[in-house]
């Protein structure tokens, strides 16, 4: 592996900060409990190594997180960000099951501030390929995949009684009747979005005045974000197994960077599951074995050692450049 490599992988997982640009971006996902969702973060940390990930992972937890899952994570490069929960007004809760409720506590991220730019992945979500250049999309927005309303956990909704899905607006047209098509949704699996104290507060008010959905905080940030919400490919999130099921049209596993594990999990997966029992399922939860298992992927004890050199070294050319009227900060290669 050549130096340069080495050095990115390095800067990739560790909270070093050899630059202004790598400071100012990260991947950020979230984790609660003491269940094996650990393993998904574990597995997702790796995945960004693997791809040569140019910014580190940021994992958001709840104090109810073990401190030996705490310790697995920063062995593995992330840098750890204990976060308070967030509950719904309690109007919502009867909506909510634990897992929804949980959720809430995500809007903590947006008060990262520290970083410029952000990507949210949920811990069932892995990374296939380099995905870095989604932080020079245009400020202003959120980046994020369509959803599929064609499931039963949308049985609720006018678009699953009309049988219409934003995946396929043709197929089943909206119904004129019923006034203009409901406004584009996406999957809060991932995102990309700007870390802002000002919105953090909007969000944290505007929580308090909403009213209850089935879908909690996806519902509440499809709302909050509307105006601002602009699609990305679904190679970005392919949210199994909605798609493969439902849109297999849309799907192109051979370009898929961004798989979503919404079922199976990977990690519970046994193959004996209702409906599992598919070769495209098999391979994709192989895929994420392979990473999880790599232990070339690990984080190891001599990147540390450089990690440690590398900011030492930009510590002591932030020092020398200190007295200069502008300092200029050599900015990250580009991944390859
Ligand atoms: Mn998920
Ligand atoms: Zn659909």
């Amino acid at each position: 592996m050549a130096d340069e490599e080495l050095t990115k992988e390095v800067i990739a997982g560790t909270d070093t900060k050899p630059n202004k640009e790598s400071l100012k971006r990260a991947y950020v996902t979230f984790l609660a409990g003491n269940g094996d969702y650990v393993k998904g973060v574990v597995g997702l940390a790796k995945g960004l190594r693997k791809v040569r990930s140019a910014y580190p992972l940021v994992v958001a937890t709840l104090p109810d997180v073990p401190g030996e899952h705490l310790h697995i994570l920063r062995s593995q490069g992330c840098i750890v960000r204990e976060i308070e929960p967030i509950f719904p007004p309690p109007n919502q809760t009867q909506f909510a099951m634990a897992y929804y409720v949980i959720n809430y506590s995500k809007l903590r991220i947006w008060n990262m501030e520290e970083y410029k730019k952000m990507i949210y992945l949920d811990a069932d979500i892995q990374v296939y390929d380099n995905i870095d250049h989604l932080f020079d999309t245009e400020d202003g927005y959120l980046y994020a995949v369509m959803d599929c309303f064609c499931g039963a956990t949308w049985s609720h909704s006018a678009q699953y009684k009309v049988g219409y899905c934003q995946q396929c607006p043709h197929k089943v047209a909206w119904p004129s009747h019923m006034g203009s098509p409901p406004p584009l949704y996406f999957n809060a699996g991932m995102f990309v979005f700007e870390p802002s104290s000002v919105t953090y507060h909007n969000l944290l008010h505007t929580l308090q005045l909403t009213l209850p959905t089935p879908f909690a905080e996806q519902d509440f940030l499809n709302m909050f974000f509307q105006e601002q919400y602009k699609p990305l490919p679904s190679e970005y999130n392919l949210v199994l197994m909605a798609m493969l099921w439902r849109h297999p049209e849309n799907v192109d596993l051979k370009k898929v960077k961004v798989v979503h594990y919404c079922e199976p999990k990977p990690w519970r997966y046994t193959g004996k599951e209702a409906n599992m029992d598919r070769e495209d399922i098999k391979m994709l939860v192989a895929k994420w074995w392979n990473i999880y298992d790599d232990k070339s992927l690990d984080f190891k004890a001599q990147d540390l050692q450089v990690a440690a050199e590398q900011e030492t070294l930009s510590r002591s050319s932030i020092m020398a450049s200190i007295s200069e009227p502008t300092i200029s900060f050599v900015p990250a290669p580009p991944a390859a």
